[in-house]
């Protein structure tokens, strides 16, 4: 069962968490910058192919983004948030910000999604505060940077122990297990070959016990295995979220939701034949 607030998943099946960045530079949407009613449409559009989860993003986390500023980033997802939340849509926000975790909750998200494993001074204070679940996700460096001069030895023993150790930092800050989701941050400080052996190995990850997400949607790994740019990249991804699956992935982060949730249905209705 995962908690996000007064939504309640059983976790009997995979969810989708529909993408909605509205930032100027998402890479992933090919540049589109969802605005205003286009930011609305776009959410209804998701919510009606199946998107379990709306997760609102203000501020880019591709490498390399420039930092954005909390009074943009609060401009940006908190009007969207209310709007969204309001029709009763289990809304996850995407961000690194204390106080946008605060005023994203007071506007009705149920769920932070934060790149940073809430490592901000103040984030888990605020997310054990309220009922909202929490995403807790790997990255090595910081988006500005992460993908220079990347190394691991062993890239799965590097993420599990930094997940067990965001996890118990998030349990002793009061944030109940059924609240907490871990993430190994595809693409966030990792390569294309640590991302598959991470893909590759997920069910380590798994074994930890708790949900774990997964968002390879449109990433470069796709690219560089597919040679397709980040628009053509559907059939790509949805191979890697079922490979996901394969392994217990139990929420698929995604922009192609329709193509998701379809591939997700086929792969239901053949597992419990
Ligand atoms: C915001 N964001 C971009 N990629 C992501 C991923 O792979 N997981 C999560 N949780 N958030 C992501």
């Amino acid at each position: 069962m995962l908690t996000c607030g007064a939504h309640r998943f059983p976790l009997d099946r995979t969810l989708v968490m529909g993408v909605l960045n509205v930032t100027p530079d998402s890479f992933s949407d090919g540049g589109r910058y969802f605005a205003g009613t286009a930011a609305l449409d776009h959410a209804r559009k998701m919510l009606d192919d199946g998107a379990d989860i709306i997760d609102i993003g203000g501020e880019s986390t591709r490498p390399g983004a420039a930092p954005t500023s909390e009074r943009e980033e609060l401009a940006r997802v908190v009007p969207l948030i209310e709007k969204i939340a309001a029709r009763g849509v289990p809304v996850s926000v995407d961000t690194r910000k204390p106080a946008v975790m605060q005023a994203a909750i007071a506007a009705g998200a149920t769920m932070i999604n934060d790149v940073c494993a809430l490592r901000a001074p103040g984030a888990l204070e605020v997310v054990a505060g309220h009922s909202v679940a929490v995403c807790l996700m790997h990255m090595k460096g910081e988006p500005a940077t992460m993908q220079q001069n990347v190394t691991y030895t062993d890239v799965v023993a590097d993420v599990k122990i930094f997940l067990v150790e965001r996890a118990a930092a998030a349990e002793a800050a009061g944030i109940t297990r059924d609240r907490i989701v871990l993430d190994p941050g595809f693409g966030f400080g990792k390569k294309v070959e640590h991302n598959l052996v991470l893909l590759r190995r997920l069910s380590e990850i798994v074994a930890l016990g708790f949900p774990v997400a997964v968002g390879m949607s449109r990433k470069s790994t796709i690219g560089a295995l597919t040679g397709r740019e980040v628009g053509e990249r559907v059939a790509g991804s949805i191979a890697a979220a079922l490979a996901a699956v394969a392994r217990g992935a139990k929420i698929i982060r995604a922009h192609d939701v329709r193509e998701t949730v379809d591939a997700l249905k086929v792969w239901r209705a053949v597992q419990e034949g």
